[in-house]
């Protein structure tokens, strides 16, 4: 009884695709849309839509701070943040006009939080 009804809301509940991509544009040299909210676990992906060279690089312009960087976007860049928080990022080409924030929710997607395991990195 117990056993079926868990079963059952595993199959009810869309657990398919609980982390999701945001797509994040550069048109004319802007991150477009500037400010993204996502939850944990989801994927972020930069896809540069022009001929321009950029990157994606985390930290308050002009100072990275080693989070993530990609060098020289041609086409797409993905990355996924575990944390809640607060990222800043910058094209280190275009420092002056190019800068975004992903904000991570604390909150996973779903309402599906799960326990942390015990042990920090
Ligand atoms: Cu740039």
């Amino acid at each position: 009884m117990f056993l079926t009804s868990i079963l059952l809301s595993l199959l009810l509940s869309p657990q398919e695709g609980w982390a999701e991509t945001v797509e994040v544009e550069i048109i004319k040299s802007v991150f477009i849309p500037t400010v993204i909210k996502v939850k944990k676990g989801d994927t972020i992906r930069w896809v540069n839509t022009e001929e321009l060279l950029h990157t994606v690089t985390s930290g308050k312009a002009p100072q990275s701070d080693g989070k993530f960087n990609a060098a020289y976007v041609k086409k797409e860049f993905e990355v996924t943040l575990d944390n809640a928080g607060f990222f800043d990022y910058y094209c280190e080409l275009h420092p002056a006009i190019m800068r975004g924030v992903v904000i991570v929710d604390q909150a996973s997607p779903g309402g599906n939080e799960k326990p942390t395991s015990g042990g920090s990195r």
